[in-house]
């Protein structure tokens, strides 16, 4: 092993209580000795040492904590050094200075967790478990990722690669040997093998936008016609006056987005422009912005501002243009209830910007609706952009397989060796310096 010698900040920027500044290396007991005992001392490894931190013309620095891991018990399964000083922009800088002068270069993003992950210390399942942590803004997304950082994830992928490379070694096998000398009925168990593999990840890949939600957020989308309260209501779920709300219809052009906790999940609020015939340029794009915005949504908010509405579901414009089919994830609010005498609908929620009529129910109604698509997502894998690629391939390998199947294995060995290989590069096993390059610049500085 030839490591340079890295440091870089792993706390966060900016002034704060203490910093923690991170040094990897090959061999830096005897620099960790230097920095907290300057002229006797024996450094035992993970111990926490308060120290004046001093500089090569023996200036004070900092006083700080400085804890030194021995390789391979750290983070990186490299030497480490952490010293803990307090969270100034000055003394961080002076630090960094000095350790430059002691042929140490700051380490580039992600650099610290790929040298983890070619110590062993971490599979790319990992990585993007690590890098979905560190994103987390929610309980729920804090849950989800820890459990694919601590390797829960990998372990799915390892045992279904281990799988897959003794379907495959079987099947070839079925090639050279005679059936008696083989398991009994092996053909029969390759194959159900594979079609219970193929399942199992056919379900995984089904469950990617419950991962996206989670990861990046509940998208809800607030829709309906020109001057029903969308906006009204939007500035109600948000808690604060987001949106301009006025009785002029056409009044929200763009998208207008918040974000807000419910329950420890993380959603997207996207307030939308009233959908009608208009001749304004700059309206009309709001309106297609509007499409888009119904195309990510996980859940669409229709508001009506009365009893009347089209009984088919979708959202249409009121020319009569169909925007889009959302009926399966769509809630119906008729706003401006006070001003109605009749709530004769059955399947809508009856609500008021005004007077804050209804607003908990609709709440409630959002709150199952989350509940019901989301939660259990904890055993689920956690797929981002990279592995559902992979994932789809795998997936994709297995249906030849299976499909293309006339009692020669020849091909079919081929096609599960295949899918093998695609969950290798999902852990890392098998893997480009392309694909590294983008798993490891997810993560900041100091990780
Ligand atoms: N009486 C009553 N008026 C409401 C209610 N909600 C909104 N309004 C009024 O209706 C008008 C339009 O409200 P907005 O929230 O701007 O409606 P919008 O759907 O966002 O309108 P556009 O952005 O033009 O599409 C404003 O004058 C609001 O004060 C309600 O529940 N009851
Ligand atoms: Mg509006």
């Amino acid at each position: 092993m030839n490591n340079d010698t890295i440091f870089a900040l792993s706390s966060g920027f900016g002034k704060s209580g203490v910093a923690v500044i991170r040094i990897s290396g090959d061999n830096l007991h005897d620099f960790a000795t230097k920095l907290i005992f300057p002229h006797t001392g024996v450094v035992k490894p993970r111990h926490a040492y308060f120290c004046n931190l001093r500089d090569d013309t023996g200036d004070l620095i900092d006083q700080c904590i400085v804890i030194y891991f021995a390789a391979p018990a750290s983070f990186t399964g490299t030497d480490i050094i952490e010293i803990h000083t307090h969270g100034a922009t000055a003394v961080i800088n002076k630090i960094f200075e000095f350790l430059s002068g002691h042929n140490m270069r700051m380490a580039t993003p992600g650099e610290f967790s790929r040298r983890a992950f070619m110590n062993g210390k971490m599979d790319l399942s990992d990585v993007d478990g690590l890098a979905a942590l560190l994103d987390a803004q929610t309980d729920r997304q804090r849950k989800f990722a820890l459990k694919s950082m601590l390797g829960g994830d990998g372990k799915i992928y390892n045992t279904w690669r281990e799988q897959m490379i003794e379907i495959a070694a079987y099947a070839a096998a079925t090639l050279d040997y005679d059936e008696t000398d083989l398991p009994a009925n092996i053909s029969e168990k390759i194959l159900s093998k594979t079609k219970e593999l193929h399942t199992d990840i056919k379900k995984s890949l089904s469950r990617y936008n419950v991962s996206r939600a989670i990861a990046h957020g509940f998208n809800i989308v607030f829709v309906g016609e020109t001057n029903v309260g969308k906006s009204s209501l939007f500035n109600k779920l948000v808690g604060t006056n987001r949106a301009i709300v006025s009785n002029t219809p056409g009044t929200t052009r763009d998208v207008i987005s918040a974000q807000i906790d419910i329950d420890g999940y993380l959603v997207n609020l996207s307030d939308t422009a009233g959908l009608r015939e208009t001749g304004d340029e700059i309206e009309q794009m709001g309106i297609d912005r509007t499409k888009t915005e119904l195309d990510n949504a996980d859940l669409v908010l229709h508001i009506y501002a009365d009893n009347e509405f089209p009984s088919c579901g979708g959202v249409a414009r009121s020319d009569g243009v169909v925007f889009s089919d959302t009926q399966n994830k769509e809630i119906i609010v008729i706003n401006k209830c006070d001003e109605i005498k009749t709530r004769n609908n059955k399947n809508a929620i009856y609500t008021s910007a005004k007077t804050g009529d209804g607003i908990d129910e609709l709440l409630n109604k959002i709150r199952e609706y989350m509940h019901n698509t989301l939660d259990g997502a904890e055993n689920n894998l956690v797929i981002n952009a990279r592995t559902y690629k992979l994932l789809s391939d795998t997936e994709r390998e297995l249906n030849s397989a299976l499909t293309t199947f006339d009692g020669n294995y020849d091909i079919f060995a081929e096609h599960v060796r295949r899918a093998a290989d695609n969950i290798g590069k999902i852990l890392g096993t098998i893997t480009a310096t392309d694909v590294m390059d983008a798993t490891f610049s997810q993560l900041c500085l100091g990780k």
